[in-house]
């Protein structure tokens, strides 16, 4: 008998350990924030004048806490165009990001403006079809210049919105190309390097490449958006940062 209860009390404790485990990691997990389109009032479009929203988002080679000199500067007693930065380092330091967060929300037929500010150097596209911006109204521009396509090897990360299968939402399919910095490398002397932006002691550019375009949304719907370029770790690329939702990867809430 005594045998028995000993088996008994071994499953009890290893099945309290396990019960534990998803307890404490479901409470580390953290749902994403949302972000939501900043108002800009209306604005005349091919499909009339239509409610306008802005989205601004960062992209960056690792967590910028990662770099104590660059949150000092950028983000210690700043808003991130008018909201708040996240607060606190991220899981996986090391991986690159988007910031700060990807779940993205705007409103139904409306104009929506993005503008990416991407701190990260290129990976070049396995499939040039990322190079050209898809689906977007008007041009996509970068620091200013109207860009009709890029170069597949210049380009950093995509961001491009696409369906859930669902008979009940509009068809939204936009992809555009964002483009590298071209980052000095730290270990040739500037003045052997020409037209580069200089990095400080983290990695981290002087200033961003920017890049902005404008989409527009139909009736409300559910959307993912992704990143397409192989800037992740593992197997081509698309492991890691690619593979696991909140850094190269959200959703777009459209309502
Ligand atoms: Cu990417």
């Amino acid at each position: 008998m005594r045998r028995y209860l000993g088996a008994f009390l071994s499953i009890v404790i290893v099945a309290a350990i396990g019960v534990s485990v998803v307890l404490l990691l479901g409470a580390a997990a953290k749902p994403l924030p949302n972000l939501n389109g900043a108002d800009q009032g209306t604005s005349d479009t091919p499909q009339g004048t239509l409610k306008h929203v802005s989205l601004t988002l960062q992209t960056f080679p690792m967590d910028p806490y990662e770099d104590p000199d660059w949150i000092a500067s950028n983000v210690t007693g700043k808003s991130d165009n008018g909201i708040a930065f996240p607060s606190a380092i991220g899981d996986n330091p090391d991986w690159v990001k988007y910031w700060p967060t990807t779940n993205l929300v705007v409103p139904a037929h409306a104009l929506v403006t993005v503008t990416i500010e991407n701190y990260d150097s290129a990976t070049p596209l396995l499939n040039p079809y990322y190079a050209v911006p898809r689906g977007i109204s008007g041009q996509l521009t970068v620091d200013g210049q109207a860009m009709a396509e890029e170069d597949p090897g210049a380009v950093s990360h995509t961001f491009t919105i696409h369906g859930i299968p669902s008979a009940d939402q509009p068809y939204l399919f936009v992809s555009v190309p964002v483009l590298g910095v071209n980052s000095c490398d730290p270990t040739i002397p500037p003045d052997q390097q020409q037209g580069c932006i200089p990095v400080d002691d983290a990695g981290m550019p002087a200033h961003p490449a920017v890049t902005t375009f404008s989409f527009i949304t139909g009736a409300p719907g559910h959307y993912i958006w992704q990143c397409f370029d192989p800037c992740g770790s593992g197997f081509n690329g698309f492991g890691g940062p690619m593979s696991t939702k909140g850094y190269m990867s959200g959703t777009l809430t459209v309502e």
